[in-house]
């Protein structure tokens, strides 16, 4: 059985996990064990079940069986596998953007009173790349407009998609040459299930190509539009100061959690829980008020935007239930763990599904749909409101961790910290100060010690001058660990230090949820462009050291696409076929400029990130 301090880094996980222990409480690392060992035909990625012949699998060693019943190899099975990761990848990021196109265009309507425009400059600057004509228009009418053009990137039947726009130039010409400059945002994700049917598409390069396609078109495309379009109806986040972990939890107070990724619902919770009879309600049940806190992507949402406090990340959500302080646990879609069904029915806790796409097992549906948008955030409110008497103080332990950090580095905000463009930060690079920039992203993975990739990774680089930029679970990892504040610059090298210092900023920059890695994209695009080079040619490099889901295959396709050496802290299930394997760690340095690498150990995957950011310095004539 593994130690509760083989399980987390995170002294507040740790005791918790001893309290559900204590409780006979069964969590995801419970369940990892029950799994092992894994079977080796999934970790290799040689079983087919893409048609009723099948099962298939292919013998690894090469004494049983080399092919499927159609005749299928394992490079083509790897493949086709690897693929299907990407679409459905890419599809959840894209879908997560449509909902909020959605929402926009029927604010622009008024048909979702409860939005606003919240930047309009950011409308009014989209629009004008979009070649939308603003004068004499009503926001409104040039909101409308604009969620017209962006939906129609969705279903577009011909040319590409517009968004690449911002893509360096000479990449776009890479892409365009080599076929995968991408299409309609559904067409992608749609053909990926096409030739993965049984008999279309058999050779694993091939199939490949259409994995960089599909996820360029989620890179640049699907988040992107997420992005750019949360900031125009929430607000463009600046920096601001919050808190993390699960000590975040009130004694207090009611205690809502919001989990999930869609802005969309989180973003009236937070108003509704200053709502005046809400409050007033709260007093009455001897609550103290109410306290909305995020776990997961809606977690960096609402900090990034409003600095809402976070209480965990992935591998915490169950954690924060444990507690038996939460009066709602409330989530819409992706990465909500179907186990929180039986684990919130041990406490008081109301496990609140809302979204028309994702149900769960033992929730109270409270679906909501944008024209009652304020309204239904009112209920749910209300249903935790109530709940507060029913919490059971015997039950209850919550660790007193918690850390400070600062968030919402948008790329505007960076070039705001920065006086108005990246040249301070281009000397600071050039000057040798700042050695590169790493991008650190991605979820947590029960086959990791909980946050040990995340931060020893990250501490690493900075300590070797590497600006670090964060997002998703990865962001709050570093946020726990204390790396999110101006002061962490102490465990920087010299030169990190000195910029951090004389800007006021933390050596580990929060960019966002994971949709937001269009945020890192549209920063490594504006730094290239100025340098007059490819994003393939900065002394950059990214990593997800914890990753465990589809849409973390999608960004590293769309990040490698892009042109990022890219280090995988858990294996991609492609070590059954060789081809695909050399591709993905090798050969596509000869399609993309970049590649991947597979590395668990994080101090020697920040010895990667740093030789390839010291040859891409070379290159550069930079010493
Ligand atoms: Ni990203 Fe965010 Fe976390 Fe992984 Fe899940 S919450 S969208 S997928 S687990 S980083
Ligand atoms: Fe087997 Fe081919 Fe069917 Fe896959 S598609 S299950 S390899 S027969």
């Amino acid at each position: 059985k593994t130690e509760i301090d083989e399980k987390s880094i995170d002294l507040a996980s740790q005791k918790i996990l001893q309290k559900a222990e204590e409780e006979g409480i069964e969590t995801a690392w419970d369940r990892y064990e029950k799994q092992l060992p894994q079977c080796s035909f999934g970790q290799l990625g040689v079983c087919c079940r893409n048609c009723n012949m099948g099962p298939c699998r292919i013998d690894p060693f090469g004494e049983g069986a080399q092919k499927g019943i159609c005749g299928a190899t394992a490079d083509i099975i790897v493949a086709r596998n690897f693929l299907r990761m990407i679409a459905a990848g890419a599809a959840a990021h894209s879908d997560h953007a449509r909902d909020a196109v959605l929402t926009f265009k029927k604010m622009s309507e008024g048909e979702a009173g409860s939005y606003r425009i919240k930047d309009e400059a950011k409308l009014l600057s989209l629009a004008s790349e979009y070649g939308i004509p603003s004068d004499g228009k009503s926001l409104e009418e040039i909101a409308a407009n604009l969620a017209d053009v962006l939906l129609q990137e969705f279903g577009k039947q011909d040319g590409h998609l517009q968004c690449t726009k911002r893509v360096p130039k000479s990449r776009l010409k890479l892409w365009a040459e080599l076929g995968i400059e991408p299409r309609g945002i559904d067409r992608e994700i749609v053909e990926c299930m096409h030739r993965t049917h049984i008999g279309v598409d058999n050779d694993a390069v091939h199939i490949l190509l259409q994995g960089l396609r599909t996820g360029i078109s989620d890179g640049w495309g699907g988040s992107m539009i997420a992005t750019d379009v949360q900031d125009i109806l929430f607000g463009t986040p600046q920096p601001r100061k919050s808190t993390v972990n699960l000590g975040v939890l009130s004694r207090d107070k009611v205690n809502v959690i919001v989990h999930g990724h869609e802005p969309i619902l989180s973003e009236m919770i937070v108003e509704a829980a200053e709502d005046p009879e809400l409050l007033k309600l709260a007093e009455e049940k001897g609550a103290a008020g109410i306290n909305v806190i995020g776990i997961c992507c809606t977690g960096n949402e609402t900090l990034m935007r409003h600095g809402i406090p976070i209480a965990g990340n992935f591998l915490q959500q169950e954690l924060a239930v444990i507690t038996g302080a939460v009066e709602a646990m409330v989530v819409d879609v992706q990465c909500i763990m179907p186990s929180l069904g039986e684990l919130t029915g041990c406490y008081h806790t109301k496990f609140i599904s809302t979204s028309p796409k994702a149900d769960f097992p033992n929730t109270v549906r409270m679906e909501f749909h944008e024209d009652r948008a304020y309204e239904t955030a009112k209920e749910i409110v209300r249903t935790a409101v109530e709940n507060f008497p029913n919490r059971i103080p015997e039950k209850v332990t919550i660790p007193e961790e918690k850390q400070e950090c600062m968030a919402g580095f948008s790329a505007e905000a960076i070039l705001n910290a920065l006086g108005g463009s990246p040249d301070p930060l281009i000397e600071a690079i050039t000057g040798g100060a700042v050695r590169g920039i790493g991008a650190v992203v991605g979820c947590n993975n029960v086959k990791i010690k909980h946050n040990y990739g995340h931060v020893n990774l990250v501490k690493e680089l900075i300590k070797n001058n590497v600006l670090v930029v964060t997002t998703g679970c990865n962001a709050i990892a570093c946020a726990e660990a204390g790396l999110l504040l101006p002061e962490a610059s102490e465990m920087a090298g010299d030169g990190l230090k000195a910029v951090c210092k004389a800007l006021g900023i933390p050596p580990v920059l929060h960019m966002g949820s994971c949709v937001d890695i269009s945020r890192i994209l549209v920063l490594a695009s504006a730094i290239a462009n100025r340098l007059g080079v490819d994003i393939s040619d900065l002394p950059a490099a990214g990593a997800a050291p914890e990753w465990m889901s589809e849409k973390a295959v999608s960004i590293g396709a769309y990040v490698v696409s892009s042109g990022v050496f890219t280090v995988l802290g858990t294996i991609p299930a492609v070590l059954g076929s060789q081809a695909v394997t050399s591709l993905l760690t090798g050969g596509l340095n000869d399609v993309v400029r970049a590649s991947f690498a597979v590395e668990p150990d994080p101090l020697k995957a920040a010895d990667l990130m740093l030789e390839h950011i010291d040859e891409k310095r070379k290159a550069l004539g930079l010493n």
